[in-house]
């Protein structure tokens, strides 16, 4: 479903058999070297999601190799598999686009949601590059919030993400506003690989290198 110009849903594009591979794989990165953590903010806040980085280390205004902000470590590079992942995911979304084929993500971020997790409001735009964001959920259903390019407030549309959903934000959606309000905790299936929680994989080029 096109919920935006460059915002398109397809639910359940991932089988639950590439869900539980995901899960296992992200399970390792979150062991380290820089082990999943609550990113902590500029004001002095903590977010609510753990959040584990592949390729490029996230922090808030800020994309760099090593984890300044956990442990120093270096980040796990960037597998050729997930860009072709991304790929796949792209031309999966926008069907007949050949851009798909030059898209390069150099960076995953994983956010694992437990039943009190949230995201607030806001765009993405530490990134470099205005190349599609692809997203990939996994476990529990939440309410995605896709909002406008001016402002964190109406208007926006709440879209229901389940296990297996894909969602890309190109184009003009690229630096829309987002949220996740709500995860329904306890709704994820056993056949995703993730008793609890629900977890959310984007891929991203920062434009970086
Ligand atoms: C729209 N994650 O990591 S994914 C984030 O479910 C983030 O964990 C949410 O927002 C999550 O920054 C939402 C959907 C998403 C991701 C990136 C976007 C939507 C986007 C970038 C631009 C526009
Ligand atoms: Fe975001």
């Amino acid at each position: 479903a096109v919920v935006a110009p460059g915002a398109v849903h397809v639910p359940g594009w991932l089988s639950p058999e590439r869900q539980r591979e995901l899960v296992a794989v992200c399970r390792s990165w979150a062991a380290g070297p820089v082990p999943m953590r609550q990113t902590r903010l500029p004001r002095g806040g903590v977010m609510s999601v753990q959040t584990v980085c592949v390729g490029w280390h996230w922090r808030p205004y800020r994309y760099t190799r090593e984890a300044g902000d956990v442990n120093g470590e270096r980040v796990v590079d960037f597998p050729d598999w997930l860009g072709a992942l991304g790929r796949e995911a792209l031309a999966a979304a926008y069907e007949g686009v050949e851009e798909s084929e030059s898209y390069a993500p150099d960076t995953a971020l994983v956010n694992f949601y437990d039943g009190a997790a949230r995201m607030g409001m806001h765009q993405d735009k530490d990134e470099k590059s205005r190349a599609p964001v692809v997203s990939l959920s996994i476990g529990d259903r939440c309410v995605f919030r896709f909002g406008n390019t001016e402002d964190r407030g109406r208007p926006y549309t709440d879209v229901e993400l389940g296990s297996g959903d894909l969602f890309v934000f190109g184009g003009p959606s690229r630096l829309a506003y987002h949220a996740v309000p709500k995860v329904y905790a306890g709704t994820a299936t056993p056949d995703s690989g993730m008793s609890r929680g629900r977890l959310n994989i984007t891929l991203r080029e920062t434009g970086l290198r």
